[in-house]
């Protein structure tokens, strides 16, 4: 019944026809940008093995088939409702949820949304090129459906801009279509949406990292005293464990031959020689990527995100696991940077919300890093992967005027000249990247040189399965 609609959802979108008909009216152009700014080369002659969201039901969800890209069945999906769900937190705790959106936050909830819904299209401008460089037909599939879900995510927003912002929520879906990632004149909002990703170690740590910051903003939009929106993110956020789970393997499996190619090479070869992905690339990528997502999170100390707070908008990231919810006399240890030195003060709770988001952030990369590390110690291998002070490389926030290096020792602008290039990707590392990455493996079963093959397929198909057909 669901597949007979032209938009598949479950908020019975048929029974609101001024919605149905807002949405088919957007639904044309959202294909026409996906034509244009989607996969380069794989819209009208590749068929892709994704799995579509049909439903929130665990069935549902994880059905497979073949699709041509721009056919595919982008969808309205809010998780099941909680029954008497309550606010959770801020001024207005204990009181029931809202299903509209209220006045005097109409503001603030339609930046938050369209923030969100920017990064969705953005990820997917960022990545379009990467097809023609895969390192093998099941990391090719894996790409889709990825972009894929993260244009079912700006669906996710457009669709509460339409149904609850009226005029303004209907440009603003309009606009969510005009920027474009990296362009002068009219970018994506937030900074790591507009840097390119034009080789796979930068999708693999992009999925990892900044996928990551998706799960904690998703996290703590979905404690929203807004119900649809804490529906619709908590659905989201099944599809994003998938993407942390792609950037997270593909990074393992590049350590993994790595490995194995520093061994076979002898140890004081470089790695680069027989066509590997040495690990200071792969460390300053870490650099370039988790520094990046940390500036996602905003200030240290914002007055945007206690207001967001107080008003109940953007909680904590698993708000329910904290003893108290209203937060209005707490204060949270703070390191800032003055004169040269570190200094620790108390500023409001409220006002640190962006910093306890963050702290939440690392403490999950930092695990992602633990187990990436258990590969150089299951090869007998001294070398470690680690991330990166916070206070490095940040263009967001208190550290942002300054420069420090990965330990967060403080460096002068001189010192920091010379040597960024020992921590963060060079132009002679992204040559090279390219170089390795020239021809793309379309053989089912047969994985590019310089990464490991997955340990099992997808939807428990083989490894060298065809995940992408090429049609006449
Ligand atoms: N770049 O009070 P402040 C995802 C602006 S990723 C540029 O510190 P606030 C995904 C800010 O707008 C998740 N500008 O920050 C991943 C403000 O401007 P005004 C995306 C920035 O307001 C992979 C000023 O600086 N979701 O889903 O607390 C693939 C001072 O702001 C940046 C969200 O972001 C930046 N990095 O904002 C696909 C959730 N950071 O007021 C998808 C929605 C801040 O001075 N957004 N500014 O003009 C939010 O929750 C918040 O707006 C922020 C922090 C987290 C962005
Ligand atoms: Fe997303
Ligand atoms: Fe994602």
């Amino acid at each position: 019944m669901i597949s007979a609609e032209k938009i598949p959802n479950n908020v019975n979108l048929s029974s609101n026809k001024r919605l149905q008909r807002a949405l088919e009216h957007w639904q044309p152009k959202y294909i026409q940008w996906w034509r244009d700014m989607g996969p380069q080369g794989f819209q009208d002659y590749h068929r892709v093995y994704v799995r579509t969201a049909i439903s929130v039901d665990p069935e549902g969800w994880a059905h497979f088939e073949y699709v041509k890209l721009p056919e595919y069945r982008w969808g309205i999906f809010l998780a099941d409702p909680t029954p008497d769900r309550r606010i959770g937190f801020g001024d207005f705790f204990g009181q029931p949820v809202w299903q509209e959106v209220p006045g005097e936050f109409r503001n603030q909830l339609r930046r938050l949304i369209v923030t969100q819904g920017d990064t969705e299209p953005a990820s997917v401008e960022q990545q379009r090129l990467l097809g023609r460089r895969c390192p093998s037909l099941y990391d090719l599939r894996n790409l889709f459906q990825v972009n894929v879900e993260e244009g079912r995510h700006l669906w996710a927003m457009v669709y509460l801009l339409h149904s609850y912002f009226g005029r303004d929520g209907r440009d603003e879906a309009e606009e969510l279509l005009e920027r474009q990632s990296g362009n002068r004149d009219k970018p994506r909002i937030l900074e790591a949406f507009n840097e390119p990703i034009d080789n796979w170690l930068d999708f693999f740590m992009f999925t990892m990292f900044t996928d990551r910051d998706g799960k904690s903003q998703l996290m703590s939009l979905s404690e929203s005293s807004l119900d649809p929106l804490s529906r619709t993110t908590r659905f989201m956020l099944t599809e994003e464990a998938h993407h942390m789970f792609v950037g997270e393997t593909g990074i393992a499996r590049i350590l993994e031959r790595t490995c194995q190619l520093m061994k076979q090479a002898g140890y004081s070869e470089d790695v680069r020689k027989v066509g590997g992905i040495d690990i200071p690339t792969i460390q300053k990528h870490l650099n370039q990527w988790f520094s990046l997502s940390l500036d996602l999170h905003g200030s240290e100390v914002s007055s945007n995100a206690a207001s967001y707070f107080a008003n109940g908008l953007k909680g904590r990231a698993k708000e329910d696991t904290f003893d108290e919810h209203i937060v209005k006399n707490a204060y949270y240890n703070m390191e800032f940077f003055e004169d040269g030195k570190p200094v620790t003060k108390d500023v409001l709770m409220r006002n640190a919300m962006n910093e306890v988001l963050r702290d939440w952030y690392v403490g999950d990369c930092a695990a992602g890093v633990v187990r990436w590390n258990r590969i150089f110690e299951a090869h007998g291998m001294s070398d470690r992967l680690k991330l990166p002070d916070r206070k490095f490389h940040r263009g967001i926030g208190m550290y942002s005027g300054f420069h420090f290096d990965p330990d967060g020792v403080p460096l002068t602008a001189g010192q920091w000249e010379k040597r960024k290039y020992d921590w963060l990707p060079s132009e002679a590392d992204s040559e090279y990247l390219l170089s390795i990455m020239a021809e793309p493996v379309y053989e089912p079963g047969t994985f590019a040189n310089y990464i490991a093959p997955p340990r099992r397929g997808v939807n428990q198909q083989p490894v060298a399965f065809e995940y992408v057909r090429t049609e006449q």
